[in-house]
């Protein structure tokens, strides 16, 4: 770690953090002050610290990585990173990292391994899989995937036979939301979201914690909002870096968000406030909607909501006197209750309302970029179907995979056994809600494969454990993004990696060879594959590499630059009325149904994200460890002080289940309600391998062991946990 001081790094991120959202970040971190003359290259590619996936120029000093700044060709950087983007340097060099294929020896979960060299790794985990196959049929093995660089695993494992394969970032993150809007408008949000923060007069933030969540160019566009001094309204329980910058912030109490979107609703129709020429040129099922949402009263939200009636007209007058250049944002990490799709199905019929679809300063409609296939081939057919979805006639609006529903087959082997588990690039032990029936699940399986760059939770349990690079020493699938101007991204390595790992898409070839069906990765290796597929859509290959990113001419996006609205719902039209959800016995507007509040002596538990962390993947990160070692409990400072806690003491948290967390920091502050804790997700590692966050802080995820299901399309919650405090004896 001799190219980077880890000082400098420090000092310069927390300058920056203090100004995440009103201010700017500089990215020329992570450097000596004098650096040593030496050979620098420059090369572009983009960032998985995230799945923002902003482009970057790496710089490469003497054959060392030294640093990682942004892309200014990029529209996802604008030339800047975040902090956890420039600390990616860090991850290459991150001691922890797994160097070699492991194989289990002894029980599983004991984390006692052999190294094995690749052949006898992937030779394994091929003779497992026939032997599934041959039992059970190719569709009781599963693939868990989320990242980038899963393009080629689901590519030959669907090949192969494979059909159930899911992300965490649907049923865990965005898929209420998505299928809300989809319901709604015909379309999904997407990533990035179509919001246009820009040009934006008024951004209501409904939970969406923008300055921590550190999605960049959204949170640069944010700072310029605020600095153009747009209205800002934050809808929080806890006084989040947003609502330090709004006009209006509303401490809610946690799981009531829909009754205040319906009642806001119900006002804005009431006075008047509504686009009425929007709504009556692309409604549908609007007096139905109008009938439906007359009971949700002003007062009566209030009550719900434990905020102030004058607070809800004001904000709701706020909103309505900026339209259509007012944004409701979607939001991203929707699941919180088990309801959620009807919840973000309520904030689609917000900005519906406020006329700012495909508006300027609204939601824009975002273009992509049209790049050639390379032409792989088709997969089979089946005689079974996916565990989820229409077509299983379970989650009946899910369009991705559902994780929780591998997980249940596996336990119940209904419909059918699931005894493979393909894991890449997911710690589904934090991620997924209940690790008691993660754990159930896997003593069920025959086999358990899991490709990682960390020794994290989920690869303890794993039989073979498959080292990947990180992505700043592989070539992956080329990136085709939709925003306000379509564009394709390369990512491509910038240094080798340090021990025996290899790239995602060389494992899964490897794999493809051993299962016989070599062909269906017809390519020497991946810059032949995406050199094809460049050249084929008429670009140049190596300018391509040197600049890292390809624009798409500019097409309309708003109204107001001459596009032309369409819905792709049955109706055609913006559904207020939803006729699919009534067939499926749902209620087809949005309906406000209380949730359980804590038992007395004990707090809702809620999460969220910091600025210099990642999930549960970056706190071994030498450079992002040391911006913040620790996760911290935020508990309300009168409620402490009742409790005789004071500010900086460790606790530990048991749920309503019973379950402990590890010990963790209180941090006592104002700026929570008194009926809920908070903590930043991904802490808390209990895999003893990664050695420098092993026991740091609690895990959010551990204390999910109480969860619901959204019975529209399967997102399962988060925010449905009760903890009570234990001081240390
Ligand atoms: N630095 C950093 N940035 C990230 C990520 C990361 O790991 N690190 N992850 C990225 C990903 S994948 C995602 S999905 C997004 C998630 O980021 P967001 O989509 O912004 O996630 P939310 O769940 O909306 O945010 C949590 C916020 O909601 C508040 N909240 C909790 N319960 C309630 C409630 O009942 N009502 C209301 N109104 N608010 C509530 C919390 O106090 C917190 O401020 O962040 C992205 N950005
Ligand atoms: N309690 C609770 N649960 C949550 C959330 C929450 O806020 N609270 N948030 C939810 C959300 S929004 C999301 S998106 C999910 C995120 O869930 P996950 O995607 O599971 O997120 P991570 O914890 O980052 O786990 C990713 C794993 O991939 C590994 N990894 C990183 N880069 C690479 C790579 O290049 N190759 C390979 N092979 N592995 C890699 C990391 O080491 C890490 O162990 O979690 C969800 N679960
Ligand atoms: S937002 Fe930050 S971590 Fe995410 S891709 Fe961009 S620079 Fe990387
Ligand atoms: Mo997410």
């Amino acid at each position: 770690m001799s190219s980077f001081t880890r000082r400098r790094f420090l000092s310069l991120s927390a300058a920056t953090l203090g100004t995440t959202a009103a201010g700017t970040w500089t990215t020329t971190l992570a450097v000596d002050a004098t650096p040593a003359p030496g050979e620098v290259k420059e090369i572009p590619t983009f960032c998985e610290m995230c799945f923002w996936r902003c482009g970057g120029i790496a710089h490469v000093r003497d054959g060392k990585l030294w640093k990682f700044e942004g892309n200014p060709r990029d529209p996802q950087s604008n030339g800047r990173l975040c902090p956890r983007g420039t600390g990616a340097v860090g991850a290459h060099y991150d001691p922890d990292r797994l160097r070699q294929p492991l194989m289990r020896v002894g029980e599983r979960g004991k984390e006692q391994w052999k190294a094995v060299g690749w052949d006898e790794a992937l030779g394994f985990v091929a003779e497992r899989m026939n032997r599934i196959k041959a039992e059970h049929g190719p569709e009781s093995v599963a693939l868990f995937n989320h990242g980038f660089g899963q393009r080629f695993f689901q590519h030959v494992l669907k090949t192969w036979g494979v059909i159930n394969y899911a992300g965490s970032s649907y049923a865990q993150c965005r898929g209420a939301r998505d299928v809300g809007f989809l319901l709604t408008y015909g379309a999904g949000v997407g990533s990035p979201e179509p919001t246009d923060i820009r040009n934006t007069d008024c951004l209501v933030l409904v939970g969406s914690h923008l300055g921590e969540n550190m999605h960049n160019s959204q949170v640069q566009e944010f700072a310029q909002a605020v600095e153009r001094r747009a209205s800002v309204i934050v809808v929080d329980p806890r006084f989040s870096v947003a609502a330090s910058k709004a006009k209006y912030w509303l401490p809610v109490k946690p799981g009531t968000d829909l009754a205040l979107i319906m009642a806001w609703c119900n006002l804005l129709v009431q006075e008047g406030r509504y686009d009425k020429a929007f709504v009556a040129q692309h409604g549908h099922g609007f007096d139905k909607f109008v009938e439906a949402i007359k009971g949700n009263t002003v007062e009566w939200a209030a009550e719900q909501c434990d905020v102030s009636p004058e607070l809800i007209v004001a904000a709701a007058r706020e909103m309505a006197s900026h339209r259509p250049a007012t944004i409701v944002h979607p939001g991203r990490r929707v699941n919180w209750y088990g309801d959620d799709t009807q919840r973000s199905r309520g904030i689609a019929l917000l900005n519906a309302l406020l006329g700012n679809y495909g508006r300027k300063g609204g939601l824009y409609v975002a273009q992509g970029i049209s790049m050639a296939p390379y032409g792989l081939n088709k997969y089979p057919e089946h005689a079974r179907h996916r565990l989820d979805g229409a077509e299983a006639d379970r989650y009946p609006f899910a369009d991705e995979g559902i994780t929780t529903s591998i997980r249940d087959a596996t336990v119940s082997g209904k419909p059918y056994p699931i005894k493979g588990w393909f894991v890449y690039s997911t710690n589904l032990m934090q991620a997924l809600p209940s690790e008691a029936e993660t754990i159930k699940a896997i003593q069920n399986l025959d086999l358990l494969v899991v490709c990682e760059t960390m020794p994290s939770e989920m690869a303890g349990w794993a039989d073979v454990i498959l080292p990947d690079t990180i992505f700043l020493e592989r070539h992956d699938e080329l990136l085709t993004g939709f925003g306000r101007n379509g564009w394709a991204a390369l990512r491509q390595p910038v240094v080798a990696a340090p021990h025996d790992q290899k790239p995602a898409w060389w494992i899964a070839k490897e794999l493809a060879n051993k299962l016989g069906i070599g062909e269906c990765m017809p390519f020497k290796d991946l810059e032949e594959y995406l050199k094809v597929r460049v050249e084929k859509s008429g670009h140049s290959w190596d300018k391509l590499k040197a600049e890292g990113v390809i624009m798409a001419p500019h097409k309309p996006i708003t109204v107001e630059e001459g596009l032309a609205l369409e819905f792709a719902t049955p109706s055609g039209k913006v559904e207020f009325w939803s006729d699919q959800l009534a067939a499926k016995g749902f209620d087809a507007v949005p309906k406000y149904t209380k949730h359980p509040e804590a038992p007395p002596g004990s707090f809702r538990l809620i999460t969220g994200r910091a600025p210099g962390h990642t999930f549960s993947r970056t706190q071994t990160n030498p450079l992002l460890h040391d911006l913040m070692p620790e996760n911290e409990i935020w508990v309300n400072a009168a409620t402490a002080a009742r409790l005789g806690i004071r500010n900086r003491e460790y606790v530990t948290l048991k749920n309503q289940d019973g379950v402990l967390s590890n010990r963790v920091r209180v941090k006592a502050t104002q700026r929570i309600r008194e009926d809920t804790v908070y903590m930043v997700y991904g802490f808390g590692h209990s895999n003893k391998l990664m050695k420098t966050a092993y026991l740091m802080g609690a895990s959010a995820g551990q204390l999910n062991s109480s969860y619901r299901t959204d019975p529209i399309m399967g997102a399962t919650s988060i925010h449905t946990n009760f903890v009570s405090l234990v001081k240390e004896a």
